[in-house]
């Protein structure tokens, strides 16, 4: 069976949206992966199957019933064992070692959060994962969603070309991407940088590496951090992170 993504949201017909498109969309077409939804609504209590209440000691807004969710993961949560993740701003950052975890697995089941939030009892009984996409704030969790999803799919078998995911792997180290240059080799008065003309390859692998280190110290201090750590860890420089942003 391919992997499979189960979505539990108010707005199923957000779903699969963008992913129906593009690298997404042919995958999804083939059968690589499946994309189904659970509707939160039927599972709301009483005429007008309310799904949220107010939040205890007071404040904005409103909380979805743990009950209620505690009811729909019941009807999602298939034979297979899979992660159980819900969008929130409060969550942990997600990373790329998370993606490899999920796309290793069956697939995972998202819980898509509205209003203020989901009553941290049932995140806490159903030992569900707490992820945050960014230091900002979404209306709520469905386009978190189809970013973590995104993230998945490119990883899955068959999806993206080897060439590609060879290319990933091969350049392994937690660094940003060096920038990018094509045709034409002058465009408004702004030229290529000679190296990448040269035909050198290991001048310009070097040249690559040392661009990637200037833009992630300038631009993500908490990246080259972690980066420098590694190295002063391993004199050998071993131990890669295994992605490059
Ligand atoms: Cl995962 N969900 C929501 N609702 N807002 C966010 C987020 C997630 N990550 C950043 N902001």
């Amino acid at each position: 069976m391919s992997w499979k993504a189960t979505i539990l949201t108010l707005f199923p017909e957000m779903f699969p949206g963008p992913l129906g498109q593009s690298l997404a969309g042919k995958a999804l077409e083939k059968g690589l992966w499946r994309c189904e939804t659970r509707d939160l609504r039927p599972f709301g209590l009483g005429r007008h199957k309310s799904v949220d209440d107010t939040p205890f000691g007071g404040g904005a807004g409103m909380v979805m019933r743990p009950d209620v969710i505690d009811t729909a993961l019941d009807s999602a949560a298939g034979a297979e064992d899979v992660p159980v993740v819900y969008l929130t701003p409060r969550g942990r950052p997600l990373t790329q070692p998370d993606i490899r975890r999920y796309v290793a697995g069956a697939g995972v089941t998202l819980l898509c959060g509205r209003y203020e939030g989901v009553d941290e009892r049932v995140l806490q009984a159903r030992a569900v994962e707490q992820v945050s996409i960014g230091d900002y704030v979404l209306s709520g969790g469905e386009p978190a969603a189809l970013i973590l999803l995104d993230a998945c799919i490119r990883l899955l078998p068959g999806v993206m070309g080897s060439a590609e995911s060879g290319e990933e792997e091969s350049f392994s180290d937690g660094l940003l991407e060096y920038p990018h240059y094509t045709r034409p080799a002058e465009w408004q008065g702004r030229t290529v940088p000679e190296v990448l003309l040269s035909g050198n390859h290991a001048a310009i692998a070097a040249w690559r590496r040392e661009q990637s280190e200037t833009a992630t110290r300038d631009r993500r201090p908490d990246l080259w951090a972690a980066y420098s750590a590694r190295l002063n860890r391993n004199t050998t420089a071993g131990s890669p992170a295994a992605f490059r942003y």
